[in-house]
């Protein structure tokens, strides 16, 4: 702790000092190749970000919800549970799915809706989700998936095994009333969930002050009845600390906790939004100086872990292998036609079935129609 405030639930929680040292009271003790597997994910995610929007601004994919500057909340969750445990994202968390070894070119080719797409297009671009790491699909909603991970969280309890759910949201979700009910259950039933807002202060053009009297989000976790944590959220280890710890409470049947992880959105809310319109320039520069690669970095370069010619060897693997699972899916075709009639029904009606076979007796539309 090293806030102004005696109260955690208005205090914010660091581990890494400006100067690049940590502080031993807070320190997780990470093994070196932990932090180092931290840092490409890290900076594996914000180099997505600069080719997914580039490659929007081309018209290859319609939308991308970027994440840059807020890296740290997905990677420090990513590695603070285990791959048995599920997350409910909201819609900056898709980096876990990547952390939990899902093959990149099959989550890029969400964002093409493709015939790769495990959701065989049918999902908005870059609402990726994946059964084979336990992370479900995000609603483009705001709010549901709060709920959801109570409730996946109290099934899991009825059934007696030890697996965790944890929740995003954003800022503005907490103005929801699914907030609201999740957090009465979770504590009601003494759930094993995580629920983790990103305050990144903006929900699209509304300031987190337009949302909420409140005089930080974390402090809502008191009227509630369970433990809060308000943490940085541009100090991934700070992060990885406050997850771990409340993943440890929820597996031991301590019951849920609610983290509010204080970021910004450095970048547009997606690409179909214009952020100058509503928010100075100066307020994002002071921002970026908070960067937390560059702080991740400062502390790495303390230790001795990296120097620029590491960092310049990570960058250049990243960009290969990005630019594989770009080109490995980019100029694949559509999910194929009948596909539309699958995943509804075990066995397909009769009159489905007729519709099917009637739809692939059609010649196929001219490529681009
Ligand atoms: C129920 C509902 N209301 C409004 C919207 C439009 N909308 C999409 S994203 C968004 C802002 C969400 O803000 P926040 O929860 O803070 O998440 P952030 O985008 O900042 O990560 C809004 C209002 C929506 N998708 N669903």
């Amino acid at each position: 702790m090293s806030d102004a405030s005696d109260d955690p639930l208005l205090g914010l929680r660091h581990v890494i000092r400006d100067d690049g040292s940590a502080d031993p009271d807070t320190d997780p003790f990470l093994p070196e190749e932990t932090l180092l597997a931290m840092y490409r994910e890290l900076l594996k995610i914000r180099r997505i970000d600069v080719r997914m929007l580039g490659k929007q601004r081309q018209g290859k994919v319609g939308f991308f919800g970027t994440i840059t500057g807020q890296e740290a909340t997905p990677i420090g969750t990513a590695f603070a549970t285990r791959q048995s445990d599920w997350v409910f994202p909201a819609l900056r968390e898709s980096a876990i799915m990547i952390c939990r070894g899902f093959p990149l070119s099959t989550w890029l080719a969400q964002a093409y809706g493709n015939s790769a797409d495990v959701l065989k297009g049918r999902q908005m671009p870059s609402h990726m989700s994946g059964r084979a790491v336990n992370q479900v699909a995000w609603s483009s909603c705001i709010g549901p998936q709060i709920p959801q991970a109570v409730g996946a969280a109290f099934a899991a309890r009825q059934r007696g095994d030890d697996t965790v759910m944890v929740g995003f949201m954003g800022d503005g979700a907490t103005s929801q009333p699914d907030f609201h009910s999740a957090m009465t259950f979770a504590k009601r039933w003494n759930a094993p969930v995580v629920l983790i807002c990103q305050n990144n202060h903006w929900s699209i053009s509304v300031p987190t002050e337009k949302q909420t009297a409140s005089k930080t989000i974390a402090v809502k976790a008191r009227a509630y009845g369970m433990p809060g944590i308000r943490v940085d959220g541009n100090d991934v280890l700070a992060v990885y600390a406050a997850v771990d710890e409340a993943v440890r409470r929820a597996r031991e049947g301590g019951g849920p906790t609610f983290i509010e992880s204080v970021t910004y959105r450095i970048g547009p809310h997606s690409s179909s939004d214009d952020p100058t319109r509503y928010r100075s320039a100066e307020e994002v520069e002071s921002w970026a100086a908070k960067d937390p690669i560059e702080r991740f970095e400062r502390y790495l370069r303390k230790a001795e872990l990296i120097d620029d010619a590491k960092r310049a060897a990570i960058l250049d693997e990243l960009e290969a292998e990005i630019a594989a699972a770009i080109d490995a899916v980019e100029d694949l075709g559509p999910p194929p036609r009948e596909s539309l009639f699958e995943d509804v029904y075990e066995a397909l009606p009769p009159n489905l079935a007729e519709q099917r076979d009637a739809l692939r007796a059609l010649p196929e539309a001219p490529k681009g129609h």
